[in-house]
């Protein structure tokens, strides 16, 4: 075929219901790009003998180099069948869990997409990952199950034991859409349901919910995947081939003389055919008879693989014949046999034909998006699409119908920005002479030469004529060598030197409603964009130019500068883009960082974020090699952030510049980017920074040594009390159960806090839920400043009584009682997994009283010093005593706190400082203070009150305002509150999934359990001689994990880690033996180090904070000790 020319890509652009928007998903390596190769193939802008091997969309040097994708990446295609032309908007997308977030982008810009499944290795995770992910957003799906010349080559499956594999394969697939399907089926009846007890039926009865609307009646049929239904394609895109079963339907219908609708409804399925009596049988009636599929189709495949693989001259040639195909000699005579397939194959099964026949036939046009799917992106989190303003509204019907008519708003989404050289963009290529230009350039050529000859002959040169010489240097280049070069290279407008080092940005977008046009002014809408605001600021039919707007918060005027035609590795100039489309857009960079909303109207809400499904959780530390070249860095990593959808960027409290990444591969990827692209620079990168947390636990019942705690005897108690006792200071009061007392610097305050481990269960439902803890935090606070509190809908009010409830449920018991309604904040940066919980009589406070609506009298009274009673509990949480990472699981229960000191004095002087006559508020409002200090704080002697009153007038002033004095005082109690208790450490965990030949299963487990890893599941795959083994593995125990595997297994295993929970540390990093097992069992010095230490250490380390390490003194032999113990107690 021909290579499209651009003019015929604009004609298809503009008949919209013959667009084809599609991704190409899978899990890693199943044959996505190698699938794309053959469809770019069909369109001759790759040659049909290296679609498979160039894999064109591949454009990145390292893409090639490790044989993954990393980036999606468009490219438009032309075809036709039955007389009708399609343009087909092909991305094709990364299948490694870590780039993911590519996988988001493409997606949000199709209509559908060609989900690929390897024939060998079935459904994988990712599989799941990306269907689950097509289904969120609304699109449609079709089936590619390819590498299917892997069961005939490398299997050696028969085609009966084929088609039980694929139906196999088909089955697990088809499970997972029932799953998808099932659980939005019952969600949205949850939801009907929640909706219709909310508001009481309507007299029209029509919001009556019918409850009989449920699974049994919803018809999901057309959602599986299924041959007869069109939308499964059997394929090898490696070889060129690929069908589906009408194709075979068509071609028997005439053969057998069977009716085409008939074969397609038994072409695949447990029938078998009667040839002599012409008749379709079900399989079970006679034993022994091959279903269709296996005797009409697979069995022709298979010998064609046979004879070649053979060399079956002979039999090559009458399949040829009968098939009616001309292959090449050229082919016919290649020594490797795939050649010859691939030759003979591609011809008689073309895979584009078979696969973008599909797409065309079974995938919708732009024009056929559902009502649901247009609610869904404009409606973001809770939102209900009935409560945004009319005027946005009213778009929905521009969605729909997307229109290309002038007055039809212009809607565009961009869904990532992606870096390319700007000496690549149309604009600055060199764009071919023209003939006139061509003439101007040889006469010039020619006026040099004869100069050249005239100097040579030895003419004086002052003789030329000098203005000769400035009528041929061009305005760009001076020297007239430059300018011969670029004559001879026929470039004809070099792109300006600065330009040349420059990246450009393009945004990756697709046009839902109206047409983009080149220079159109627009408005780009960032995430939190609200409409309403606008149109609250706004007066009502504002005419003005767009530039006259008032400013309006997250909302951006811009101009659309260049448009690009998406061709792989190339980009072509477009005029304009009729919806529907997919496209690049230029200039963009200043507006957008990683995605944004377009639209011509403000009323336009921006579209909800996409969903990515990896969490950045790698980081590194990156510095510039030469001190100076900082600003380059820090150039860079801008453009680096902005360039990736997924990576984050840092500037830490250090001062150190962090990268997050997704995984080690997208680490690398980033790291190389900076480096060659966006800084340019040599960098030194950190060893990778593992996050940990730090939590307590409940005191073990069993030691080291797995003896019950308190029955041996403990030969090492003083050397231990005394290492307790270091932790803690003087003057601060520690009680048996672990309640720290600690009085402020200047003695006003005294607090009394103790922590508690929380159960797992409550800090899974803290973490899970701290988006509705943030809007709960929103709400008290705006409620505390004496805002009116914004009202919150009616779902969000029901979320956060569910939450509570589930918290009340997790935590019973009367150590717990009356805990969560007496939570006060949660930490840190107040929506963290910890609490704190307020018990002290005289002040109450809460978290709920915010969602409750009541801002309390006594909560505006102690308001400020409760303040700082919290700050110092989310300082306290966000870096813990062990090496200063956040904390996790832990309560602080403040039992009491005692301000009467520091109340009786503000009562009796007078202080004008400002922080001081808070103090004096309170102390007015709260008569009698000395009389509750009596009571309440008993345990502060009577010796400790005579000094604190002896010195204390001149206290305040030394010490400074009370408030700071409160945080630092708060923030150290729940530090010591956390050092009596048994500390741990908690480590991310990465789940990964391997799979791995049965031969190498063992390598696999030996470097699992080398890193610390923990086998969950092990089966075999169904069919095959596959283990898949799920496993978790600490995050920090996983660098250079996937490369060691890699390399033990020869390749043949390769895991897929992606982030999944924290998980307790079970060794005590603090412990050291006190029992004479644990000495005879680990020496004095328990010099076989603890996991737990030594993660603490390595942390502390890199924060530059002290570390104890205990160096060896004196080596000395284990049997030594029982008797060196003996001597001692004898002593
Ligand atoms: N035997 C066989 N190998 C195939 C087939 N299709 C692709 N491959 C091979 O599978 C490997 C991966 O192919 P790709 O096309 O790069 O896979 P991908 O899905 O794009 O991989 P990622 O983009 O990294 O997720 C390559 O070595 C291909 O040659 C096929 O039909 N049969
Ligand atoms: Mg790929």
């Amino acid at each position: 075929m021909v290579l499209n020319s651009l003019d015929k890509m604009v004609q298809l652009q503009k008949n919209t219901a013959n667009i084809r928007n599609i991704c190409v998903l899978a899990h890693v390596d199943h044959g996505k790009t190698t699938l794309a190769d053959c469809l770019i193939s069909s369109n001759g802008i790759i040659s049909s003998r290296l679609a498979g091997k160039l894999r064109y969309m591949d454009s990145r040097e390292d893409e090639q180099v490790r044989g993954i994708t990393m980036k999606s990446s468009a490219i438009s295609l032309h075809y036709a069948k039955d007389n009708e032309e399609y343009l087909i908007n092909l991305i094709d997308s990364p299948g490694h869990v870590d780039f993911s977030s590519e996988v988001s982008t493409a997606v949000r810009l199709c209509d559908g997409c060609i989900i690929v499944v390897d024939a060998v290795e079935g459904v994988c995770p990712q599989t799941q990952a990306v269907l689950r992910q097509a289904w969120l957003e609304n699109i449609r799906p079709v089936l590619v199950i390819n590498k299917i010349d892997r069961l005939i080559v490398e299997l050696k499956f028969t085609p009966q034991e084929a088609y039980s594999h694929l139906k196999n394969i088909l089955e697990q697939i088809n499970a997972l859409t029932g799953t998808l399907f099932t659980s939005k089926v019952l969600e949205e009846r949850a939801e009907r349901a929640s909706e219709s007890q909310g508001n009481p039926p309507s007299d029209s009865g029509e919001q009556v919910y019918d409850w009989s609307t449920g699974l049994e009646d919803t018809d999901d049929s057309h959602l599986y995947f299924s041959p007869d239904q069109g939308s499964v394609v059997f394929a090898s895109a490696i070889d060129g081939w690929g069908f589906g079963i009408e194709h075979f339907a068509k071609i028997y219908s005439q053969k057998i003389g069977i009716k085409k609708e008939v074969l397609l409804k038994t072409l695949w399925g447990d029938y078998y055919i009667n040839m002599k009596a012409k008749k379709i049988m079900k399989v079970d009636q006679a034993k022994g008879k091959k279903p269709l599929f296996v005797q009409l189709i697979l069995e022709n495949i298979w010998s064609l693989y046979d004879a070649v693989l053979k060399r079956d001259k002979e039999k090559i040639d009458k399949i040829v014949t009968s098939l009616g195909l001309k292959i090449g000699a050229r082919e016919a005579r290649h020594s490797d046999p795939k050649v010859q397939i691939s030759a003979i194959c591609s011809q008689w099964l073309p895979i584009s034909h078979a696969v973008l026949a599909m797409v065309c036939r079974k995938l919708p046009s732009p024009l056929d998006v559902t009502p649901e799917r247009v609610e869904r992106l404009m409606c973001a989190g809770s939102q209900a699409f009935d409560s945004l303003p009319p005027e946005t509204q009213a778009l929905k019907a521009a969605f729909m119908k997307c229109g290309s008519e002038d007055t039809a708003p212009v809607i565009i989404f961009v869904s990532k920005m992606f870096a390319v050289d700007a000496k690549a963009l149309p604009q600055n290529r060199p764009r071919p002479l023209t003939q006139e230009e061509i003439a101007q350039r040889r006469e010039r050529a020619r006026q040099r030469h004869a100069e050249k000859l005239a100097a040579a002959q030895g003419q004086a040169p002052s003789g030329l004529p000098s203005d000769g010489s400035t009528q041929d240097t061009s305005p760009e280049g001076e020297e007239p060598k430059g300018e011969e070069q670029q004559v001879e290279s026929g470039t004809p407008k070099p792109a300006p030197q600065e330009e040349n080092s420059q990246e450009a940005f393009i945004a990756f977008a697709r046009v839902f409603s109206g047409v983009a046009r080149r220079g159109k002014k627009i408005f780009v809408l960032g995430p939190k964009y609200s409409p309403v605001e606008f149109l609250q600021r706004v007066p009502l039919g504002f005419s003005a130019p767009l530039d006259d707007l008032p400013p309006v918060p997250h909302m951006a005027c811009c101009t659309l500068d260049h448009l690009y035609l998406l061709m792989g590795r190339e980009l072509q100039d477009l005029e304009e883009v009729p919806p529907g489309n997919v496209l690049g857009i230029g200039g963009l960079q200043d507006f957008v960082l990683k995605s944004a909303t377009l639209c011509s109207l403000p009323s336009c809400p921006p579209f909800i974020p996409l969903t990515f499904e990896a969490t950045p959780i790698v980081r590194v530390a990156v510095e510039p090699k030469h001190p100076s070249e900082m600003p380059q860095l820090v150039k860079g990593m801008k453009l680096l952030n902005q360039a990736d959808p997924c990576v984050q960027i840092l500037i830490q409290e250090t001062g150190e510049h962090v990268l997050v990444t997704a995984g080690e591969v997208h680490l690398q990827r980033c790291l190389d980017d900076l480096t060659e692209r966006f800084a340019k620079i040599q960098i030194s990168v950190s060893e990778p920074i593992i996050p940990f947390r730090e939590t307590i636990t409940k005191p073990p019942k069993v030691d080291m040594v797995n003896e019950e705690i308190g029955k041996q005897q403990k030969v090492a108690v003083i050397h231990q009390t005394k290492e307790d006792q270091s932790k803690i200071p003087e003057g601060i009061q520690v009680d048996s159960d672990g309640l720290i007392t600690m009085t402020t610097p200047n003695k006003l305050a005294t607090l009394s806090i103790r922590a508690m481990p929380l159960p797992e269960e409550v800090t899974r439902i803290l973490e899970e839920n701290s988006d509705l803890i943030r809007s709960m935090e929103q709400l008290t606070s705006s409620l505390n400043e004496g805002k009116n509190a914004q009202v919150i809908d009616q779902k969000t009010q029901e979320k956060i009584w569910e939450f509570k409830g589930k918290l009340e449920q997790h935590l019973p018991g009367r150590k717990w009682r009356n805990a969560v309604d007496q939570i006060w904040s949660f930490g840190p940066r107040k929506c963290g997994p910890n609490i704190l919980v307020n018990k002290s009589e005289h002040f109450q406070n809460s978290v709920w009283t915010g969602p409750a609506g009541k801002a309390s009298r006594e909560a505006s009274k102690y308001r400020d010093v409760g303040n700082s009673l919290v700050s110092g509990f989310q300082l306290a949480a966000l870096a813990g005593p062990m090496c200063e990472e956040p904390l996790m699981g832990v309560c602080f229960v403040l039992e009491k706190w005692d301000l009467s000191k520091f109340e009786g004095q503000g009562a009796s002087e007078e202080q004008d400082q400002d922080l001081m006559k808070e103090g004096q508020e309170e102390g007015a409002a709260c008569p009698g203070g000395d009389e509750s200090q009596e009571l309440q704080g008993g345990h502060t002697g009577p010796s400790e009150r005579r000094t604190s009153q002896k010195g204390e007038p001149s206290l305040p002033d030394c010490y400074g305002p009370l408030s700071g004095q409160l945080i630092a005082t708060m923030k150290e109690a729940c530090r010591y509150a956390l050092q009596v208790k048994p500390q741990r450490l908690m480590a991310a965990m990465y789940t990964c999934d391997i799979m791995a030949t049965s031969d190498v299963l063992g390598r696999v487990y030996a470097v699992l359990s080398k890193r610390e890893g923990r086998v969950l599941q092990e089966e075999m795959k169904e069919g095959t001689d596959m283990f898949i083994i799920k496993a978790v593995l600490p995050v920090a125990e996983s660098f250079g994990f996937a490369d060691e595997i890699r390399k033990r297994t020869s390749g043949l295993a390769s895991p897929q880690l992606v982030f999944s929970h924290w998980e307790v540390i079970p060794s005590d990093p603090f412990w050291v033996p006190t029992t004479e097992e644990e000495y005879l069992h680990f020496g004095e010095k328990a010099d076989s180090e603890n996991q737990a230490r030594k993660y603490m250490n390595a942390v502390r380390k890199r924060k530059g904070l002290y570390v104890e390490e205990k160096i060896v003194e004196h080596a000395e032999k284990q049997r030594t000790l029982s008797k060196n113990k003996r001597d001692s107690s004898e002593q």
